[in-house]
């Protein structure tokens, strides 16, 4: 006789809000709107945790795996729930790209109206792409992100629209969940957790769901949280709004960050660092990741790869010499590298006679 359990298990669950419910701002009345986001695999990564040596295991959150590639939609999930809950009829965000993308994509599932404001000629082709299908109204705007989020939350104050920038708190509720399946998967908290900063929405969700679980006692550990900013964009680095923030990784392109003193506040109470890294040493990472791990992302998420290399250096703001061994690293990686194919640098072969020789040759084995 096959028994069936009465109720799934955590990982059978499919969404953020169905696994993590007791967590998260939602009632039974909340309808659920859900692509079945999370669940994103944790990869032990042999290669990685070599180069930090002394025994250590560097594990990669892979957060493209999402349904629209990128952790977003942790997020979304629970925005567009509590938006139909409240009977919204249209929401809105400003977006470096992958925001965007999930709102238009949860919004289109949950049947509300939903605009995006971006700067013009700045948002890479496979998020302007997503916007579009998904059938948002996509606001082009003369000015960065930093502006486009401040049209927004003038848009905001009137009746009609809901923001859906992670300004709404439920968008930071939603994406805890990430740092919950690390736990529940590793058992406790890892020692040391990198990510890319942005908006700096993303290590305030991961910093306040750690130390949810660790005054539930689900979590022992506490990690020591590392940030790193791109060289050109670093307002919380330099302590200092930048006015024109630069780099390829466009998703981080943010001169004013939204959630600042939260991630201020994670940094310093977690005892970690806030840091930079160089275009270059992003679009490096991003390589490397993809050739050495087999793991493609976008270049705002091989910030925290390119982090974690820094760190094993001693010009880093937090230095891995000081590194206990044996430590459990994670690296957060938050958006897929197809969202992105431009930023990629390679030369495209010459083709060739569809003859053995000749194709060998082009092999060059
Ligand atoms: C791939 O889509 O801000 O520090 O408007 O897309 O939580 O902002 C994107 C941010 C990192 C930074 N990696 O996260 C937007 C947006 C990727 C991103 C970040 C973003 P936060």
């Amino acid at each position: 006789m096959i028994m069936r359990a009465a109720t799934p298990s955590r990982e059978q669950r499919r969404g953020v809000i169905d696994r993590y419910r007791e967590f998260l701002p939602v009632s039974e009345a909340t309808p659920v709107v859900s692509l079945g986001e999370g669940n994103t695999p944790l990869i032990p990564c042999a290669r990685l945790s070599e180069k930090v040596g002394r025994g250590c295991q560097v594990f990669v959150k892979y957060e493209g795996l999402n349904p629209t590639g990128s952790f977003k939609d942790r997020g979304m999930t629970v925005a567009l729930s509590k938006a139909l809950e409240r009977g919204a009829q249209a929401v809105v965000c400003a977006s470096t790209g992958n925001t965007s993308a999930s709102a238009a994509a949860y919004a289109a599932r949950a049947c509300i109206r939903c605009a995006v404001i971006l700067p013009a000629g700045k948002i890479a082709s496979g998020k302007l792409v997503q916007a579009y299908v998904y059938g948002a109204k996509v606001v082009p705007i003369e000015g960065n992100f930093d502006a486009a989020l401040r049209v927004v939350r003038e848009l905001g104050r009137r009746p009609e629209f809901t923001i859906v920038n992670s300004i709404n708190p439920d968008r930071i509720a939603g994406q805890k969940s990430a740092a919950f399946e690390i736990v529940d998967e590793l058992g406790d908290a890892p020692d040391l957790h990198l990510l890319p900063v942005g908006n700096a929405g993303n290590i305030t969700a991961y910093w306040r769901a750690y130390r949810e679980y660790h005054n539930a006692a689900i979590a022992r550990n506490l990690p020591v949280m590392l940030g790193f900013q791109a060289a050109g964009s670093a307002p919380i680095f330099h302590d200092k709004v930048v006015e024109n923030p630069e780099t390829v990784a466009s998703a981080i392109r943010i001169g004013n960050p939204a959630s600042w003193q939260s991630a201020k506040e994670a940094i310093h109470d977690s005892k970690g660092e806030i840091d930079i890294v160089t275009d270059e040493e992003i679009l490096e990472a991003q390589q490397w990741l993809a050739s050495n791990e087999g793991i493609f992302v976008e270049p705002a998420s091989a910030a925290s790869i390119a982090g974690l290399f820094k760190c094993c250096d001693e010009r880093a703001a937090y230095p891995f010499k000081e590194l206990q061994p044996e430590s459990r690293i994670v690296c957060t990686v938050t958006g897929h590298g197809l969202k992105d194919p431009e930023a990629v640098r390679f030369t495209r072969g010459t083709s060739v006679q569809p003859l053995e020789a000749d194709v060998l040759r082009a092999i060059g084995f």
